[in-house]
Parts: C-alpha cells; structure tokens; sequence
C-alpha cells in the first residue's frame, strides 16, 4: 500500500492532506525528529536525503520533494481533480505550489526556523530570524493579492492549496502570526475540509 514518511509538523502535512483528497487507503509512516530518526541507516538506506515527505510506492520505489510527490498523486488519481488539465491552470497550480515550497517554506520559514543550519553565531542567528519572519509575511502579503475574491490560489482546490495550508498553519498555529485577511479566509476555508481535519486530528489541533 502506498506509503507515506510523515513528521510532525512538517511539510509532509500537505501530502497528507492529498492523500486524505483522494480518500483512498495509504499508510502512514511516522518519522520521530526528536530522535533524529530521519538520519538513521534504515531511514537513509531508503532516502538518502534524510527528509520527509517520502512517498513508498506500490511498486517498492520512493519518491521524493513535495513537488514531485504532489504532481504524482494528482496525475495518477485524476478522479481526484487536484490538479486542472489545461496548460494556464497546470502553469498557475505548479506556479502557487512552487511559491509555498520553494520561497515561503525553503527560502524564507526555514531561515526563521532553522538559523543555526546558517550560522554558529548567537546575533546572525537572531537576525537570520528576523529576515525568515519578515520573508514569509511578504511572501504571505503577494498571496493575499492573489486570493482576492477566490475560493482557492487557482479556481477549485489543488495540490497548491494544500502546499499553502502547511505554511499557513505554521505561520499562524506555530508561530502564532497574523495572516493577511484573505490568507486567513482560505486557511480557514481549508480547516472545513475533511482532509484537513483528518490532518489537524493527527496533529493534536482538535
Ligand atoms: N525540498 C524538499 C524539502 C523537504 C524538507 O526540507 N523537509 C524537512 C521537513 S519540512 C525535513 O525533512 N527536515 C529534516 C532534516 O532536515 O533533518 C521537499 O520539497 O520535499
């Protein structure tokens, strides 16, 4: 059964919340961080890049990044419609997905979150800090214009939508910021879908 390597809030909450889209059987299994369990040699004798999502396919393959996983699950459970079917809506869904999880997560949450993956020094660190928070809440500033007056970043729901929920709650459940209206309007349009609640009860959000 197909299989995915989750962690606790972490990006894998997005391709968790695809998987319950498609509402069809998978596994998941739990990578514990605290116990550093995603470098260990079981771990990284299955992906050597020590990071979650992994997705451990029927076929016995693991494939990896948000990216790639979520385009996967789209394409091969089209009944799903997680992705459009036209050239502009795939552009603009892998355009909004690349946004959340190549800039607001990668290029500017992780710098919040993580400093000391970038610097030993005490002062960069809090700067480093300070320049992740101020990244993301831009980043979060250009999808408020983007949502104004829909429902979803492109049309109906999408994979983007599930990469912009990860950073939406980390950004307002963990780090306890305030969204910009319309951002605040779709994660809470998000926490009405069963998929994300299913996530959220797994979370320990009731
Ligand atoms: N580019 C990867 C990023 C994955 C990633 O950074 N995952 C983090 C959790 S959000 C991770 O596994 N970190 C564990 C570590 O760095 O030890 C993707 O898109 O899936």
């Amino acid at each position: 059964m197909t299989t995915l390597c989750y962690a606790k809030l972490t990006c894998s909450i997005g391709i968790h919340v695809i998987l319950e889209e498609i509402g069809k059987p998978y596994d998941l299994r739990v990578i514990d961080f605290s116990k550093k369990e995603q470098k260990s040699p079981e771990y990284l004798a299955m992906n050597p890049k020590g990071k979650v999502p992994a997705l451990l396919r029927d076929d016995g393959s693991v494939l990896t990044e948000f990216a790639a996983i979520a385009l996967w699950l789209s394409m091969t459970n089209p009944d799903a419609k997680l992705m459009p079917t036209d050239p502009e809506g795939m552009a603009r869904t892998l355009e909004a997905l690349d946004f959340a999880v190549g800039t607001l997560h990668m290029l500017s949450w992780r710098m919040y979150r993580r400093p000391d993956a970038y610097s030993s020094i005490p002062e960069a660190q809090e700067e480093l800090k300070e320049r992740g928070r101020d990244a993301v809440l831009a980043g979060l500033d250009v999808v408020d214009g983007q949502l104004a007056g829909k429902d979803f970043i492109v049309g109906d729901f999408t994979i983007a939508d599930a990469a912009l929920y990860y950073v939406e709650c980390w950004a307002a459940d963990v780090a306890g910021w305030p969204l910009p209206p319309n951002v605040q309007a779709h994660f809470e349009r998000m926490k009405t879908r069963p998929s994300v609640q299913a996530n959220r009860k797994h979370e320990g959000f009731a």
